[in-house]
């Protein structure tokens, strides 16, 4: 089973890890893709809305002139194919247009017109789950059992999409770590990825989140060992993707999870 490093790149001025690091002009974005290229990415996920607990709204005008000419320079540049973390139909639609590869939406398509813009588009999508909005999806997550909660959801949404033409071989999952969560519950789904990956090609995002920082003790800046060894459990038990901040750390977790381990 191989597990591909999904470089985030956030073009966003607010991100809670990494927010504003790439300038939005095109050169730093094209540096700051080649660098995560060069490191070992193999896919680069473009997002231009801030999901951090709190983050400011963004219209889909902002969204789209933050993503959309970072697409294109990238594809223009470098053969490397790249997810658009997004929730919003016309950044989708013109996105696929751009040579996006895949939609990677933490609404898992629920905003209006999401699910009928991803199904044009035919690319592959991720499903996230969420409990909750982003401003307030921390401020006291609950469930009776949150991996049969979780598994509900992304059924549903999963029908919904094969309803609006998207076929089932074109889904990904994502129990969305973080995202209106305890670290119990993260703990709980994290158990969790070998029995999802059993049936569903699974995207695993935990880098330099919250619940890295409750198990470390660390700020968002030094999360990156405990990032990267998570990675690699996540890698082990199935993930098809790992959505990192750090990718060298996570290419040499992997390699030697690989090499010595389990990989
Ligand atoms: C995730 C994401 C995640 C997927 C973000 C952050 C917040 N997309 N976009 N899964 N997280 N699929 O990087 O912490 O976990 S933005």
């Amino acid at each position: 089973m191989h597990t591909e490093i999904m470089a985030v790149m956030n073009l966003t001025p607010d991100s809670f890890s990494d927010g504003g690091q790439i300038a939005l002009d095109r050169d730093s974005i094209l540096r700051a893709a080649g660098t995560r290229i060069e490191q070992g990415a193999d896919w680069l996920d473009l997002g231009g809305e801030s999901t951090r607990p709190g983050a400011a709204a963004v219209s889909v005008q902002e969204e789209a002139d933050r993503v959309l000419p970072a697409l294109e320079a990238i594809k223009s540049e470098f053969d490397v194919p790249c997810s658009l973390d997004t929730s919003t139909p016309s950044v989708m639609l013109q996105g696929a247009s751009l040579g996006a590869d895949m939609i990677n939406d933490v609404r898992a398509l629920q905003r209006p017109g999401a699910l009928e813009a991803a199904a044009k588009t035919q690319l592959p999508v991720v499903l996230m789950h969420m409990q909750g909005t982003p401003d307030t999806m921390q401020d006291q997550p609950s469930y009776q059992d949150v991996e049969a909660e979780v598994l509900e959801f992304l059924r549903a949404r999963i029908a919904a999409c094969e309803a609006a033409g998207i076929h089932s071989d074109r889904i990904a999952l994502d129990p969305g770590f973080g995202f209106g969560k305890t670290l119990d519950h993260n703990k709980t789904l994290f158990k969790g990825i070998g029995r999802l990956a059993e049936r569903w090609p699974i995207l695993v995002g935990v880098s330099r989140k919250r619940m890295i920082g409750e198990i470390t003790g660390r700020p968002t800046s030094e999360r990156d060992v405990g990032s990267a060894v998570a990675a690699a459990l996540a890698a082990s038990a199935g993930a098809r993707w790992v959505r990192v901040h750090n990718v060298e750390a996570t290419r040499d977790a992997l390699a030697v999870m690989k090499n010595l381990g389990t990989l």
